[in-house]
């Protein structure tokens, strides 16, 4: 293709995203804007999948019947919301094997907050009250992403996710109106997963690398510290009406910006976690690459299954 072609395409394939129309797999798209999805999406994929392991943890510990089912349901959508988006990467031409060998080898990344230990049953309260109501807050801008695909996993993501929400602050809300040793429970883990799930929302604005190219796509719509800033402030009055503090002593409203203020967030910590040295991430990596290892003979078995069903219906046909 002459220059000319390249410079045509790429004025038309902007002038579509800025009529906010959808880019479609099948659409030229500059080799840029595809390789910048398939890392934000399989990054995010991949957070999903590696994101069942801190609360598969607690299932066989769930307090009652009813926790268990929802617990369990919870974390079988998070296999889903894994493989809707693996199959939306997928059509930008990368292949599954290819992506989960990017996980395994510690070559892609996944999030932060799911290298932390799950150490009580609180902590799945705090996991769906916060964790998946930052996810809610980051996730709900990006059902209107340039990119059709992602855009459309993330409507159906986004619905099961306030669910999600909603049964950790009801564990949340049950242990708060219980014994004082309940209420201390719901009192460390948010002390634990208040400040991790700040850094979710990744680095601020100045340290981000690809917010600003990532907002001229549509790919992302806001930017790390707008979405940082949301959380906080749709997450003090539900903390308010539970009835505990959040780990902050320079949490403040500020009148002026009609916003809290909120203190510094550990970066150094931050940064330790995102590149291996949390405290779970060897645990997480171990698991997920052990459920590969021995998941295979099972795919193996699917795979001879399919080619012998193909093979009988060949034969059904002529
Ligand atoms: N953890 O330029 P930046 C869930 C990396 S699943 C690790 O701001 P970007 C759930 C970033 O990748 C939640 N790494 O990047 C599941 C980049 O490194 P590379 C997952 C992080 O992409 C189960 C570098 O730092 N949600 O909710 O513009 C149970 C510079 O950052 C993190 C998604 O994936 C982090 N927290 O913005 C319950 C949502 N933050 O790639 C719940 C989709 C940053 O250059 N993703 N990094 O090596 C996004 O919205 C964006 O990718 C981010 C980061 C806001 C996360």
């Amino acid at each position: 293709m002459s220059e000319e072609q390249i410079k045509n395409l790429e004025a038309e394939f902007e002038a579509r995203i800025a009529r906010d129309e959808k880019i479609e797999p099948k659409d030229w798209m500059p080799e840029k804007y595809r390789k910048t999805h398939i890392r934000q999406i399989s990054q995010h994929a991949h957070s999903e999948i590696v994101g069942m392991l801190p609360e598969g943890n607690w299932i066989t510990r769930a307090p009652s019947l009813r926790r268990k089912v929802a617990l369990l349901a919870k974390v079988q959508d998070e296999a889903g919301h894994g493989l809707y988006l693996y199959s939306a990467c997928e059509t930008l031409g990368i292949s599954r094997d290819e992506l989960y060998e990017q996980l395994h080898s510690g070559k892609a990344k996944y999030s932060s907050i799911f290298n932390y230990p799950t150490v009580t049953w609180a902590d799945m309260g705090a996991i769906g009250w916060l964790v998946d109501g930052a996810a809610i807050i980051n996730q709900v801008p990006l059902c209107n992403t340039s990119f059709g695909p992602y855009a459309r996993a993330m409507v159906r993501v986004c619905k099961e996710e306030s669910f999600h929400q909603r049964q950790g602050y009801e564990i949340m809300l049950k242990l708060c109106q219980g014994t004082s040793e309940q209420k201390e429970l719901a009192q460390d883990a948010l002390n634990r997963w208040w400040w991790p799930s700040l850094m979710m929302f990744g680095p601020t604005d100045a340290e981000s690398t690809h917010t600003e190219q990532s907002m001229k796509w549509k790919l992302k719509r806001k930017t790390n510290d707008e979405l940082r800033q949301q959380f906080i402030d749709q997450t003090v009055p539900q903390a308010e009406i539970l009835g505990l503090t959040i780990p902050d002593p320079d949490l403040k409203w500020n009148e002026d910006r009609k916003s809290y203020d909120f203190g510094e967030i550990n970066w150094d910590e931050f940064w330790q976690v995102v590149k291996g040295y949390g405290p779970m991430n060897k645990e997480r990596m171990k698991a997920r690459v052990g459920a590969w290892e021995s998941g295979e003979w099972v795919r193996d078995a699917a795979m001879a299954h399919a080619e012998k069903k193909a093979t009988s219906l060949k034969k059904e046909v002529s």
